[in-house]
């Protein structure tokens, strides 16, 4: 099969639908979580704790019928530092872009105060964007609070949908996806059919290393941490070379980062170096330094080393 057979092969249908959909909502509600789901991979890293995603992040839905640009984006918060306002600035700017707004709720609690502000925020820059509601952690959701809880959140927005679901398990999920495609305009293909999101692989490495640090660590540490992957070669068919760089913001965070006799460095080594090798396909080896950037979240220079560029500088 030559090129253009391929191009030829990739066509859909005249009532082909695609668009691009802005995934928002509180931090640790579940919207990668979600994404991951729909796209039946980890594009995204998870975490239980809030502050997991931190840029915007495409996860790309092909089916016959449509084409959904899945806009994951850090969760809406309050910020304290400049990271913090990076991160809510990359999901304000998610939802001026969207053709749908897929707002995530925790409707295994009552609304919170974050919510409502969200509800403002949203309500700002919607314009006449459809907004939808995936009603998450539905599975959490004992049947005592089910009404009162779905009623309290579909009060906090005009929307068009609203959907109790499970991304933990699934539940209501599909259905969500078809109203999504449903809802979206007219339109082509943007992305070949076996592609999920648009990454590279010193990305997808330095995420999976980012996820098995915050899952190893307390307090300030996770926030605190940043991943840049240096070197990245396949060294064989079989083995891959990866060099990143951990930088954290104290010398004390040095410490915990690194552990006593080295053990917890080890540790984080051993369970990204693991996840690396089964996405890979190869025998990973991979090589981890500790180094501080001094107060990095707070530093405007030192953030757009490391990737992190807030607008017009
Ligand atoms: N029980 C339950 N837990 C869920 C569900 N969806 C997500 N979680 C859990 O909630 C936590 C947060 O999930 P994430 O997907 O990282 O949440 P997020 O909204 O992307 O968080 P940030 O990136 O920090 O904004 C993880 O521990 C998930 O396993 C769900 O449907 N049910
Ligand atoms: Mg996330």
């Amino acid at each position: 099969m030559n090129d253009l057979d391929t191009v030829f092969d990739d066509s859909w249908p005249e009532d082909h639908r695609s668009g691009v959909v802005a995934v928002v909502g509180r931090p640790n509600v579940g919207k990668s979580t979600l994404i991951n789901r729909i796209l039946r991979q980890k594009i995204a890293i998870v975490t239980p704790k809030p502050q997991t995603t931190r840029r915007q992040q495409l996860g790309i839905y092909t089916e016959e019928r449509g084409q959904i640009l899945f806009t994951d984006t850090p969760g809406l918060h309050r910020p304290h530092h400049k990271l913090g306002e990076y991160m809510v600035l990359a999901a304000e700017e998610a939802l001026k872009d969207a053709d749908l707004i897929l707002w995530v709720l925790d409707v295994s609690v009552e609304p919170q105060e974050g919510d409502r502000h969200i509800a403002e925020t949203v309500s700002r820059l919607r314009g006449e964007t459809p907004v939808f509601l995936a009603l998450n952690k539905a599975d959490l959701l004992d049947s005592a609070h089910r009404q009162p809880h779905v009623d309290a959140y579909a009060a906090l927005i005009p929307h068009e949908q609203a959907a109790l679901v499970s991304a933990l398990e699934g539940s209501g999920v599909d259905e969500l996806v078809n109203d999504i495609l449903q809802r979206l305009p007219l339109g082509p293909r943007y992305f070949p059919a076996d592609q999920v999101s648009e990454v590279n692989q010193r990305f997808v490495a330095a995420e999976v290393i980012r996820e098995k640090i915050i899952l190893n660590t307390e307090e300030e540490i996770p926030y605190s941490v940043a991943v840049e992957v240096d070197e990245f070669k396949e060294r064989s068919e079989r083995l891959s070379y990866i060099n990143a760089i951990i930088y954290v913001e104290r010398d004390t965070q040095k410490g915990i980062i690194i552990g006593k006799s080295g053990e917890m460095i080890k540790r984080i080594g051993t369970q990204a170096r693991a996840e690396l090798a089964d996405m890979l396909g190869t025998q990973v080896y991979l090589d981890l330094h500790v180094k501080v950037l001094k107060n990095w979240r707070s530093d405007e220079a030192l953030m757009r080393r490391l990737g992190y560029r807030l607008p017009k500088e």
